[in-house]
């Protein structure tokens, strides 16, 4: 019998470079540990040393922080609730949650969204490996809780939602929305608009449908953000890039609207056939033409339904998720973003939260994104933050 040759060891240099998980070891070297002693020192004193039987000492009597992950009170990540909402400025990021389904044309259940997302964002650690993000390390967080809405009533709604945002926006806070329905998308917009003075945002919206005509069964549902907020000056239709479009459920009359605004659309196909880099070359560049800044809107049923099944209006066919969430990471890492709402999120419709999961990922993807292109934390207001609300330039929807 011949021996055993010695066992090789694979080389997996990869083209002379690293490989990621390679070099994600060695980014997590450098992050340091000063907010989690923080954390445990304020676990310490506010929820009591453990009792003598416990032999990691860093562990109060009261969860107090992150661990256990099945404990306390979920706000997003567990980050602390900002009761006092004139302080949110003191923040770099804050999370506030819109529970609006009045919008909503089949089915319901988006209202509950923020719960849902908040429950299962407690299953996340706040460090991502490729990255080599330490949320906890790097930015400071809040939770302000939810805008109040009133039920059955959009456009009272809407006038919370734009008041809210305008409150956050122009605080300097990086403003984080979580839905509600999609009809949320105009209001939200038109409170962001009235900050930026005479500047310009795109719009980067992620979903399977155009959400662009005038109304819906009389109202301005969720099928109509786009058509309005686009009225605005500072929202050009011509910077609306809306990426996933396709199937069976996209309104003919939102197809017109987008012919005559000449928004920019992507269908499926097309994001895979151009290669993911080359949508958000095209993304970037139509969204950024003469503008200041970029909203994303992230509809979580841009992702293919079998991945989303808690949502509103699920099409299959769309995007999967690993490549919704390389586009949005390359959109973040290469334009100056100034906000984010995820919606459509229907919990009651959601199996084992993985609905809400997929929209805490590209929450907190989107967070780390920010962190790595050096948009996050700030050092002072963006520039396109206008100190004074300018009254609405957009004529009375009646
Ligand atoms: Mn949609």
């Amino acid at each position: 019998m011949s021996e055993q040759p010695p066992f090789q060891r694979p080389d997996y240099q990869l083209n002379g470079h690293s490989t990621e998980a390679n070099r994600a070891l060695e980014k997590e070297r450098n992050l340091p540990l000063t907010g989690w002693q923080q954390e445990v020192n304020r676990g310490l004193e506010y929820g009591l040393e453990a009792a003598e039987s416990i032999r990691d000492r860093t562990i109060p009597t009261f969860s107090r922080g992150e661990l256990p992950h099945y404990a306390g009170i979920n706000t997003f990540l567990k980050a602390p609730y900002l009761e006092d909402v004139r302080k949110v400025g003191e923040y770099d990021v804050a999370i506030m949650g819109v529970p609006h389904d009045s919008g909503t044309t089949y089915r319901p259940g988006t209202r509950f969204g923020p719960q849902g997302i908040r429950r299962i964002s407690a299953l996340y650690t706040p460090y991502n490996f490729e990255l080599g993000v330490d949320l906890r390390e790097q930015i400071t967080l809040c939770d302000v809780g939810d805008v109040f809405t009133i039920p059955a009533n959009n456009e009272k709604s809407f006038d919370q939602i734009s008041k809210a945002v305008a409150h956050v926006f122009s605080s300097g806070a990086f403003p984080i929305i979580l839905g509600g329905d999609h009809s949320i998308g105009f209001p939200t917009v038109r409170g962001v608009c009235r900050h930026l003075g005479d500047k310009k945002m795109g719009i980067i919206h992620f979903d399977r449908h155009v959400d662009t005509q005038e109304t819906d069964l009389d109202e301005r549902m969720h099928t109509c953000p786009w058509f309005h907020a686009t009225n605005i000056k500072n929202a050009p239709a011509k910077n609306l890039v809306q990426l996933g479009i396709g199937g069976w459920q996209v309104p003919r009359q939102g197809v017109k609207v987008c012919r005559e605004r000449s928004t920019n659309i992507l269908t499926v196909t097309d994001i895979t056939e151009m290669g993911l880099d080359a949508a958000v070359d095209f993304a970037l560049d139509r969204a950024l033409d003469g503008t200041d800044c970029v909203y994303i809107s992230f509809d979580i049923d841009c992702i293919d339904a079998g991945f989303v099944p808690g949502t509103g209006w699920p099409e299959p066919g769309g995007l999967m998720p690993r490549e919704a969430l390389y586009l949005l990471g390359k959109i973040v890492q290469k334009a100056p973003v100034c906000g984010l709402e995820v919606v459509e999120v229907s919990p009651p419709y959601d199996v084992s939260d993985m609905t809400s999961l997929m929209a805490t990922r590209v929450i907190c993807d989107t967070m780390a994104h920010l962190v790595v292109s050096g948009q996050l934390p700030r050092q002072q207001k963006a520039a396109y933050i206008h100190p004074e609300a300018t009254p609405e330039l957009v004529s009375e929807w009646q």
